[in-house]
């Protein structure tokens, strides 16, 4: 069978990553073309990886030499390209969030099942990280007995400086959080509150960080987060689940790196495989849709219970992607 010809939109921290990743370090793929919003940029990757450097995400995309696509630029853009990549019925690997709020996530989740396809995909690797899969392994097994508490810890060394605002460290942070607490539960979050400890004095004049989030799932337990963008020491991220009978640990032996491809470069990698092989046999595999609006839907509580300084529920839309799957069967 051919590899399958990739393209990558947003050549950022991410995109690059990626873009050398499929380039590289994935077989059955060939990366074809590349865009970003800086030509320059685009045109000196493109001349790195030997890959065509497209005009704009929009040519790339309806481009008759790529297969699928793979999108790595703000949020903001999200919606517009993930709509265009399911308008042409290709295959997408979206970074997270899927979209920045739930409204539109539900739209690209109408687009999806009105095209009659399980074309996305969206990028919460942890899923694919190997502690994090065996993580689930063991708890769907019953080795712990019912998982009644998960605990995590998600510690980056800096913030990004430019326009870093409180709301990211929900949106772009705890979201990932949000995703593996519903993975490891197979269950949604029906809860969420966020509380603003004393800032770090590291933090930009009005950022809130680091911040504590608690999330109740729908079968009752808690899920307590510490999230701190700003720490100062490195980048961290652990975690234990606490069943009746044992606990499940992640991270214990992780070193402090200093930059999150390089604690999950392993994930990454094992993501964007799955994702090229799935796309060969015409399938999607890991987080899609549904998993994208939900984890938006969570977020969008989150910043309004840290705004109102109470919890918040979680209302999900009753619009399933997968209709003959209920809300709390998390794959
Ligand atoms: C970044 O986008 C990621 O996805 C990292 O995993 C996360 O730790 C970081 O806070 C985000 O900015």
């Amino acid at each position: 069978m051919n590899r399958l010809r990739v393209g990558v939109i947003g050549l950022g921290v991410m995109g690059a990553d990626h873009a050398r990743r499929v380039a590289r370090r994935t077989s059955g793929a060939r990366l074809v073309a590349i865009a970003d919003a800086d030509q320059g940029r685009t045109l000196a990757l493109a001349d790195e990886l030997g890959a065509r450097a497209a005009t704009d995400p929009a040519e790339l995309i309806d481009s008759g030499d790529v297969d699928a696509v793979l999108i790595a630029t703000p949020g903001s853009a999200h919606e517009e390209q993930v709509m265009a990549c399911i308008s042409a019925g290709k295959p997408v690997l979206c970074e997270k969030p899927l979209t920045l709020d739930p409204g539109s996530s539900l739209r690209i989740i109408a687009a999806e099942r009105a095209a009659g396809g399980d074309l996305v995909q969206v990028g919460f690797m942890r899923r694919f990280d190997r502690e994090y899969a065996d993580a689930k392994r063991r708890i769907a097994g019953g080795e712990i007995g019912r998982i009644l508490l998960l605990h995590n810890v998600h510690r980056n060394k800096s913030a990004p400086a430019r326009h870093f605002r409180t709301e990211m460290i929900v949106r772009d942070s705890l979201v990932h959080e949000v995703d593996i607490a519903r993975f490891l539960f197979g269950e949604e979050i029906v809860e969420v509150t966020v509380l603003a400890p004393a800032a770090t004095s590291a933090a930009a004049r009005g950022v809130q960080d680091p911040l504590v989030a608690l999330f109740r799932m729908a079968g009752g337990a808690i899920v307590t987060n510490e999230v701190f963008v700003g720490s100062q020491v490195g980048y961290l991220v652990r975690a234990e689940a606490v069943g009746e009978t044992g606990s499940v640990r992640i991270g214990d032996e992780a070193a402090v790196v200093d930059d999150f491809r390089d604690r999950f470069a392993d994930a990454y990698d094992r993501e964007v495989r799955a994702w090229v092989d799935a796309c060969r046999q015409g399938k999607r595999v890991g987080p899609g849709a549904w998993d994208g609006y939900a984890a938006s839907a969570v977020s969008e509580a989150a910043v309004e219970s840290l705004r109102i300084g109470r919890p918040m529920a979680v209302r999900l839309s009753d619009q399933d992607a997968d209709s003959d799957r209920p809300h709390s069967a998390i794959r």
